[in-house]
């Protein structure tokens, strides 16, 4: 595996020189921020983001990600143009030499939580989701009640957008993700770029809104939508962990053994309660994710993609965007470099 950590570009309060000094870490995954959802990425600004990180010793591993705009999933007719789009970014990803593109099919809402910053008894603070919490949130004044990550909708085009997936069932959504990914899975083919997609987090069903990446089932369906190695997944341990129902090493054995899996994605969960967790430490005695094994695993079927640790907690005082502090996640980058070792790789 390669070690890679994320990077949310320049006005990311970590920046490339501290991420350089973490043991290992050689690979950087980012995204142009600022570029609207459903536009083409123009390649010389891909060029200056990719200049701007091979200047600090490190090269872009990943772009995670080219945001799926809603017209797709919702089949929309605007869609072709869209895709189209797409393609053009893939196909500048491909020119510089940039391998692997994570993405993810969520209707509306990316990952989701109910607390960002829940006290752990170590003092430090963790993301965390309760579906009985989520019950309470009322979306019909927009997206200001939700934690403070998403993607902000005003109250009107936020309940215009609901609507508008009233008519998306999850199957629906399969037939919406098969078409854009008959579209553009060649093009990244012969781009010589890894579509890698995100799994739903959390693995299920929420404000009534279909979620399909969610189990082994799913993620093989996925890969079989079209069958070509381009075609695969970032496994996140983290996402997929949630639902005690996944045995990921399982997983990872059958979706590596078909060399579908492009990137790896690791942290831990603790799971509390029926669709309620909060996040742990990355090794495995704090959380529900046997890490171990997913090594182990991963050491079987021969990985050699980029990997990063995922979310960390808030500690030593560190403020910062919830998830993405640098201290715990560069201990995560160490414990796993470790495990890796330690199985012997
Ligand atoms: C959360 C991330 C996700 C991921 C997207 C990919 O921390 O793992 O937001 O970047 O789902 O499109």
């Amino acid at each position: 595996m390669k070690a890679t950590f994320r990077w949310y570009g320049e006005s990311d309060p970590v920046p490339l020189r501290y991420i350089r000094q973490i043991p290992g870490v050689t690979g950087i995954v980012t995204a142009l921020y600022d570029v609207a959802v459903g536009d083409a990425w123009p390649r010389p600004r891909l060029e200056q983001l990719a200049a701007a990180v091979d200047d600090e010793g490190m090269h872009v591993a990943v772009i995670e990600s080219i945001p799926v705009h809603e017209d797709i999933k919702l089949g929309r007719a605007t869609r072709d143009r869209l895709i189209e789009r797409y393609c053009e970014s893939v196909r500048a990803m491909g020119e510089l030499g940039i391998p692997v593109l994570c993405y993810n099919f969520m209707p509306i809402f990316d990952w989701t939580r109910t607390d960002l910053a829940m006290p752990l008894p170590d003092g430090s603070t963790a993301l965390a989701y309760d579906d009985r919490q989520l019950a309470k949130i009322d979306l019909s004044r927009g997206t200001g009640d939700l934690p403070g990550w998403a993607a902000a909708y005003d109250a009107r085009s936020l309940n215009a957008l609901l609507g508008a997936y009233e008519n998306v069932n999850a199957e629906r959504l399969w037939e919406h993700l098969a078409y854009f990914l008959e579209r553009v899975v060649p093009v990244a083919s012969s781009a010589n770029v890894k579509m890698a997609i995100h799994p739903d987090d959390p693995p299920w069903p929420i404000f009534g809104l279909p979620r399909i990446i969610t189990d082994a089932a799913a993620l093989d369906r996925l890969t079989r939508l079209v069958d070509d190695p381009a075609n695969g997944v970032t496994f996140c341990t983290g996402s997929l962990g949630a639902d005690p129902a996944n045995d990921l090493p399982a997983m990872i054995r059958a979706l590596g053994g078909r060399g579908r899996i492009h990137f790896m994605h690791c942290r831990n969960v603790l799971r509390t309660g029926d669709r309620q967790f909060n996040e742990s430490p990355h090794p495995s005695c704090f959380g529900s994710v046997n890490m171990l094994e997913v090594m182990r695993a991963l050491r079987d079927i021969g990985f050699a993609g980029p990997m990063r640790p995922d979310h960390g907690r808030m500690i030593w005082g560190e403020r910062g965007r919830p998830g993405y502090g640098l201290y715990d996640r560069a201990l995560g980058a160490m414990y796993l470099q470790g495990l890796w070792e330690g199985v012997g790789e």
